[in-house]
């Protein structure tokens, strides 16, 4: 062989064998086949040759070439096994046996108010009612005594889909289809509609503390002969100190509602701030929390019930804001907000 290719070759063996990572390679790769490289070189050499010495110049050139690129291969190979092997040695032992620690889930503050309030609820007779966020204009304002253009409506913006339908902006929306699901027992049986129902809301309007464009309320209606005010404020007073387990300042104050008649506000002291006023009550003292009122005749009229005949009360609790209140939360937002650490230090038993 010639001894130039046979130097060459033992050149090429001594350097890959200096080599210790994948990414070497390549530099031995165009230092001997690169276009500039050795092994290409000595095909420059052919022109001085004989036409029978070039015959085998050129073969043994070629299979230096041939063994060159194979040997770089094979040496990938070895170093990418190599590579492969010390970092899996290097991984932690993971024991498929042993079970996972991981943190304890916890639930949201408003499920945890929600499932309060259900609890008393259910306690004094009421069903608890699911129904649908997305709504026709029938059941959110118009059942409700809301006709079309009424100014109420400007209070109440909410997200419409292309079939006129809309993304519920009270839970008030559920109370036409709860008068007509009970009020065959309340007539035929003499059975009270004691219901509530709690839901999502949605509404087109800027944040701040303690207002979201999502959030939820929970609506509860009484329906029998003889309901009256003095009934609607023991199922407040029940509900709000059974909620906060603590004496806590309420205050009434008349309030517009075209589903009531009369219809009250239902305010509670800032437990935030304690009534100095903060960005929580909008620096009032006083957190709007549960409107409230006697049905009015046309919305039980609407619903099939005969007005002369029986009689109720409705409210529709801030649940968010119950929530904010009863943990100390002073930013609405952070119920949205999905952040684990923060939501995670409500866990208590169920
Ligand atoms: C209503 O939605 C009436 N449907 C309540 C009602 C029911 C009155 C039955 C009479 C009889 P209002 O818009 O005030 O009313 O909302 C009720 C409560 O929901 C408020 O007191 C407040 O606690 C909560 N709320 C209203 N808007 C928001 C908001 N953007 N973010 C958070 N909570 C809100």
């Amino acid at each position: 062989m010639n001894e130039q290719i046979v130097q060459l070759q033992q050149e090429f063996e001594q350097k890959l064998a200096a080599v210790t990572a994948v990414s070497e390679l390549e530099e031995i790769r165009i230092a001997f086949l690169g276009k500039n490289g050795s092994v290409t070189g000595l095909m420059k050499q052919m022109g001085k040759l004989s036409p029978e010495e070039k015959k085998s110049f050129g073969q043994q050139v070629n299979q230096l070439k041939t063994a060159c690129a194979d040997r770089i291969n094979e040496k990938q190979a070895a170093l990418a096994k190599e590579e492969m092997e010390r970092e899996i040695n290097s991984m932690p032992e993971f024991d498929v046996a042993v079970p996972p620690v991981l943190a304890r889930g916890s639930y949201h503050p408003i499920t945890l108010v929600q499932r309060k309030c259900e609890k008393i609820f259910r306690s004094m007779g009421f069903t608890v009612e699911d129904y649908s966020e997305v709504v026709t204009d029938y059941e959110c304002f118009e059942s409700l005594n809301i006709p079309k253009f009424h100014p109420a409506r400007d209070m109440q913006d909410t997200y419409y889909l292309e079939n006129g339908q809309l993304l519920k902006s009270q839970t008030s929306a559920a109370q036409n289809a709860i008068y007509k699901k009970y009020r065959d027992q309340l007539v035929n049986e003499g059975k009270p509609i004691r219901a509530i129902f709690p839901g999502r809301c949605f509404r087109n309007e800027s944040t701040d503390a303690c207002h979201e464009n999502t959030f939820f309320q929970m609506e509860g209606v009484m329906v029998d002969k003889n309901i009256s005010i003095s009934n609607l404020i023991f199922f407040m007073k029940t509900m709000l100190s059974e909620v906060f387990e603590q004496d806590i300042k309420v205050r009434l104050r008349p309030g517009f509602f075209p589903f009531v008649e009369p219809g009250f506000e239902l305010d509670i002291s800032c437990l935030i701030c304690g009534g100095d006023g903060c960005p929580s009550c909008k620096h009032s003292g006083w957190l709007e929390l549960c409107p409230c009122g006697m049905i009015h005749p046309n919305v039980l009229r609407e619903g099939g019930i005969d007005p002369d005949e029986y009689t109720g009360f409705a409210f529709g609790l801030g649940l968010t804001r119950l929530a904010m209140m009863k943990y100390g939360i002073k930013d609405i937002r952070d119920l949205n907000a999905a952040g684990l650490t923060n939501l995670s230090q409500f866990t208590e038993d169920k």
